[in-house]
């Protein structure tokens, strides 16, 4: 299963108690305090890992919990540190503060996740190995060895361990890719970047063949290379949540140029002006940064009757736009592809943050 948006609750652990213990031995009468503190309690920290590709573990786990720090001991012992809970989640996971409910959330709930609570992101594990610590764990207690005083000098108070940090996350994964194609379903996408990339997306004749992002990794000469990643098919509509919906253009918010993948023959029966017009709106829709994003055509299924006429009915329609004709199918305009997507990533980096 692959989960990209997942709502969890997580709790650092609880500061161990101080301890209220006194010094007895052979020879030292009335020896004074010696109860130790309590040891802190464990962190729940976020890990960015690269073999992690999806959020599917938290999904089947929302919550997630450190261990409690242990109570201090009598000859001045502090108790153990709690152990951090570490969990591992795709390198490009955001999170942001999530709405207080019930816990733990069920898994229907997960599926009807509603909006995050701020604009603000808490976090965004961008980088591999990255680390944010979610929740603090609580401080340990004071031992009755810190209450010592001329006037008291057997006292018997100690303080409580703190809280451990707690609260309501949602945490929402962003692909990093450089490039991301965008087009209807059966565009020839998924065709495409099997072409560029060492990446194997699956590919067939009838619409929302690929389910999820899947990104190819793309060599150019000199050892630089380029992400792109291959979302689901976009239809028109996609904004009032038609076909996958819009939720899949999360993972395109990170890309530096966007691929508009149309089937120039129209093959399916609808026209390529009208498609290309219909993906960028959706775009817009959904995020107007996205829309202003750097971007170029790929006209694929040149190999198709019709596709001739209507590279040029698009050229005349979008003068200005760099139109790139290829058959994914018969590997033609392959090359051209990658020289375009090599130049467009020399170029100075634009900064494109998470889109927030
Ligand atoms: N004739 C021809 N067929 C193509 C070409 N490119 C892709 N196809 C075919 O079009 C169909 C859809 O290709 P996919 O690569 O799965 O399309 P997609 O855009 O990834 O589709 P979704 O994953 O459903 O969004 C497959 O049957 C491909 O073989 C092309 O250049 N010419
Ligand atoms: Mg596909």
């Amino acid at each position: 299963m692959f989960v990209d948006r997942v709502k969890v609750f997580a709790q650092a652990g609880k500061g161990g108690r101080g301890c209220v213990s006194f010094r007895r031995e052979k020879f030292v009468p009335k020896g004074g305090p010696d109860g130790g503190d309590g040891g802190r309690g464990g962190n729940v920290i976020l890990k960015a890992d690269r073999h992690v590709d999806n959020l599917a573990n938290l999904f089947y786990e929302p919550l997630i919990k450190a261990k409690n720090g242990g109570h201090g001991m009598g000859k001045k012992m502090s108790g153990r540190a709690g152990a951090d809970k570490i969990v591992k989640v795709p390198v490009g996971t955001v999170v942001w503060p999530a709405k207080e409910e019930k816990h733990p959330p069920s898994t229907s709930e997960q599926s009807a996740i509603g909006n995050r609570q701020s604009a603000i992101p808490v976090t965004d594990l961008a980088r591999d190995e990255q680390e944010f610590v979610l929740c603090c764990g609580g401080a340990g207690g004071k031992g009755n060895v810190h209450f010592k005083s001329s006037r008291n000098r057997a006292p018997r108070q100690y303080t409580e361990g703190e809280e451990g940090e707690q609260g309501h996350f949602l945490l929402e994964l962003r692909t990093i890719a450089d490039a991301g194609l965008v087009g209807y379903p059966n565009a020839g996408k998924s065709t495409l970047l099997r072409k560029i990339s060492a990446a194997r997306p699956k590919v067939a004749a009838y619409p929302f063949t690929t389910l999820h992002p899947i990104v190819g990794v793309i060599e150019f000469p000199g050892y630089r290379r380029a992400r792109v990643a291959d979302i689901p098919g976009l239809i028109e509509g996609a904004h009032r949540g038609v076909g996958l919906g819009h939720e899949f253009l999360r993972h395109i918010t990170r890309c530096r140029v966007l691929i508009f993948v149309v089937d120039v023959a129209g093959s399916e029966g609808r026209n390529p002006v009208e498609d290309l017009q219909n993906l960028r709106r959706e775009i817009d829709l959904y995020d107007p940064t996205l829309s202003s994003r750097a971007w170029f055509v790929v006209a694929n299924k040149m190999d198709l009757p019709g596709a001739k006429e209507n590279l040029k009915a698009l050229q005349e329609r979008f003068p200005k736009l760099q139109i790139l004709p290829t058959s994914a199918a018969k590997g033609e305009g392959i090359d051209d592809l990658k020289q375009v997507l090599a130049t467009r990533m020399a170029g100075p980096e634009e900064s494109v943050s998470a889109a927030i």
